[in-house]
């Protein structure tokens, strides 16, 4: 690998010598991670920027929004919205889809986006990141409304995040596997720091709120029950435990080492499939996952095979080390 990389020389090759990607798709790419390095900086100014604290206002999950949450939803919208790429943007902090003004022509791709995710993390410094998954806009459809982008998560042509942590990095698939990026903040541009990243199929480590125990479903309940028991129980090996409370940053530690991250269905709200948003967070999560040989399910079924009802729809979460997920996905179907 020749000594820099940046990530347009990456998406330039991807495009012209790989031909995976068109360049109206790159451009976008270019876009998304000019935003996120601009949501970095204000992270990384925290109180200094006056960025920190609650913005007393919901958001259409009912979550109280931090001023973080505003400001990267605000970046994420107007950086794309010019960028000629788009025909509409869904975020996890807006009800509604926005659609790109007709002033400019209307782009191919359709970007939905969860502009800070861990949001619990935001005030005590602990990794935070953007979640970002983008659709092809339908072939010869004039005109964009909510059903455009309610498309299964195998029909994403990108997908990504961005981590907010002690290095910016910016983790990347567009169907040729995973590649990561930090950004290097004297030159002001994300550099490829690995390719072809790969998950080992078999962990000892798993992610799940412990606090949520009693209201889980038997199959996680056993499945954890027989982890915690170690190598005196039934799997003969001791594992162990980590949980940021950031998707994001559970999902990262996952593609850099291996391991399980779960946020299962529980009876707490036994109405809702789950806590974690199946178009901005599940799905994209998932195809990176997947993309670097590991396997993700809402315990049932692939994630990404979910056709998707609403826009805002929630989906159980179960992706990691490939032996594992299905360990735990049997559990679910009897086995
Ligand atoms: P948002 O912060 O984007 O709402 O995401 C939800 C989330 O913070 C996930 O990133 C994380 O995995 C989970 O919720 C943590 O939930 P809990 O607070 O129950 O541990």
């Amino acid at each position: 690998m020749p000594s820099k990389v940046s990530l347009t020389r990456y998406l330039v090759e991807q495009q012209r010598i790989d031909g995976h990607i068109p360049s109206q798709l790159r451009l976008l790419l270019e876009v998304v991670a000019r935003a996120c390095k601009s949501i970095s900086q204000a992270v990384n100014k925290g109180a200094l920027g006056s960025v920190m604290g609650s913005a007393e206002s919901e958001n259409v999950q009912g979550e109280i929004q931090k001023k973080l949450d505003i400001i990267a939803n605000e970046v994420l919208i107007e950086a794309n919205e010019w960028g000629g790429h788009l025909a509409g943007m869904a975020s996890e902090e807006m009800e509604g889809i926005y659609v790109v003004p007709n002033r400019y022509p209307q782009g191919e791709y359709l970007l939905l986006f969860d502009p800070l995710d861990g949001s619990s993390n935001i005030d005590i410094n602990v990794s935070i990141g953007t979640i970002f998954s983008v659709l092809k806009m339908p072939e010869g459809d004039r005109g964009v409304d909510e059903s455009d982008f309610l498309q299964a998560g195998r029909q994403q042509v990108a997908a990504g995040y961005c981590i907010y942590g002690p290095q910016t990095t910016l983790v990347l698939t567009v169907g040729d596997g995973v590649a990561m990026f930090t950004l290097d903040r004297e030159q002001g541009s994300f550099v490829l720091i690995e390719e072809n990243v790969q998950i080992p199929e078999d962990t000892k480590e798993f992610a799940i709120n412990m606090s949520n125990m009693r209201h889980w479903d038997e199959p996680v309940k056993r499945y954890v029950d027989e982890l915690l028991a170690g190598k005196d129980g039934p799997r003969g090996k001791d594992f162990n435990m980590r949980w940021v409370a950031a998707m994001v940053a559970d999902v990262h530690r996952i593609l850099c080492r291996g391991g399980i991250f779960m946020y299962p269905w529980d009876k707490r709200e036994p109405e809702k499939a789950g806590k974690l948003r199946l178009m901005y967070e599940a799905n994209p999560m998932s195809w990176l996952i997947e993309q670097a040989g590991g396997a993700a399910t809402n315990g049932k079924q692939r994630i990404l095979d979910i056709q998707p009802g609403k826009l805002h729809e929630r989906v159980s979460v179960i992706l990691g080390s490939k032996n594992e997920v299905e360990r735990v996905t049997g559990y679910h179907l009897g086995a």
